[in-house]
């Protein structure tokens, strides 16, 4: 499968074309704008959640709830693009027109794509780049990924992405039953995170954060449970279902790193309190006594959660002036106060989920590989089987 987005933060729509998608999947309206709800809330959002209503129009490739095979074609529209049709509009504008519309943007924001995109595509005014490196994309990487969720849950696998810590607070209460009151408990929590206490903390840290003008960033954890083991492969780089997973992650906006399983904390651990050792019973088949390395090796899914986190920046629009340089006139200046979240870690980890969840059903679908679910649905039960009994 494959899929491309299109549209600017302030332009009248997000648009996505999704390719390859199993023929047969049921698919609803419904089950990609609860996603997009979710992406919309979280404690620290700014005044735009507040005009964004975010719902989905799928526009082809759906007939009678079901997918047919051929592109699915997915749009958002922006409720804010009516104030913005003349600085967004489309068509030519007279040089008098010109003069009305333009507020020439010449001050790049430190850690924002400002400077280096209006540079490398030639741009003066860097309106031409911040309009597309927003995060506002996000709403359709989010449309594509209830697609996926959509794919993975006829195939018996589920994926949630929860928030682990904000601003330096940690969640220290991560013992979740399982994957189903993982969700239902960071569902309930205005920062997506499990720990209760730490909830409340976190909030109080983004509050601190947006009165000081600042922003803080976090760390996000996603969890797929129900894989069957062999997805990805050991025999060539771009097959690696981890490195596929990395490059989603580290693809979202303001992403800065990645790990899975103990991550890094494997560096300081001598082998024999790294790897996970191999277990066999009748019912499960083989399994892991720990899942430290976060149900991945060797380049594939070992049939244990898969366990991935990403490290978010704190976003780089502040209201506390940072030192930049006008590419007009070469000065330096120290403010420019733009419209902005505090924190959005809380909407990242539904990001997160779903960047994973379309990596995971990617390659899925790539190798039970057939054009329809119901097939893909009775091979991957064949795969399960076989590696039981292996
Ligand atoms: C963003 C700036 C803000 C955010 C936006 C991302 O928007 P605006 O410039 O309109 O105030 O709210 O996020 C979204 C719109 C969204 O849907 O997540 C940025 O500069 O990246």
């Amino acid at each position: 499968m494959r899929y491309l987005t299109a549209g600017e933060s302030h332009g009248p729509q997000l648009t996505a074309i999704i390719e390859g998608v199993p023929a047969g999947l049921p698919i609803t309206r419904e089950d990609i704008n609860a996603d997009l709800a979710r992406r919309q809330k979280g404690h620290g959002r700014g005044r735009r959640m507040q005009i964004e209503k975010d719902l989905v129009q799928i526009v082809g490739g759906v007939r009678h709830g079901k997918a047919l095979g051929s592109p699915i074609s997915l749009v958002v529209e922006n409720d804010d693009w009516k104030h913005w049709t003349k600085i967004m509009g489309i068509d030519p504008i007279t040089e008098e027109e010109e003069q009305e519309v333009k507020r020439q943007i010449s001050r790049p924001r430190p850690g924002h794509a400002d400077l280096l995109g209006a540079i490398k595509y030639g741009h003066r005014d860097m309106r031409n780049v911040l309009e597309r490196s927003s995060a506002r994309e996000t709403t359709v990487r989010v449309a594509v990924g209830a697609v996926a969720k959509r794919i993975l849950a006829e195939l018996g696998i589920k994926v949630v992405g929860h928030v682990l810590e904000i601003g330096g607070i940690r969640a220290e209460n991560t013992d979740y039953k399982n994957i189903d009151e993982l969700l239902e408990v960071t569902e309930e929590s205005p920062v997506r995170c499990y720990d209760k206490e730490a909830s409340l903390k976190m909030m109080e840290a983004i509050d601190t954060a947006k009165q000081n003008g600042d922003s803080i960033g976090g760390i996000v954890e996603v969890v797929v449970e129900g894989m069957p083991a062999g997805v990805g492969s050991y025999v060539h780089y771009d097959r690696k279902l981890d490195s596929k997973l990395a490059g989603a992650m580290v693809s979202i906006n303001a992403f800065k790193g990645v790990e899975f399983g103990i991550g890094f904390e494997a560096a300081r651990k001598p082998g024999s309190e790294v790897h996970d050792e191999i277990l066999w019973s009748k019912e499960e088949g083989y399994y892991r006594r720990t899942n430290r390395l976060g149900g991945l090796e060797g380049g594939m899914s070992t049939g244990m959660p898969i366990v991935v986190r990403g490290v978010m920046k704190p976003i780089p629009t502040l209201y506390k002036p940072l030192q930049s340089v006008d590419i007009e006139t070469k000065e330096p200046f120290t403010a420019t106060i733009e419209r902005s979240d505090s924190c959005a870690v809380p909407a990242a980890s539904v990001v997160a989920e779903s960047v994973i969840a379309w990596e995971i059903a990617n390659a899925i679908v790539e190798q039970f590989g057939f054009d329809r679910i119901d097939l893909i649905k009775e091979n991957i039960e064949k795969m399960r089987e076989y590696s039981r009994e292996f």
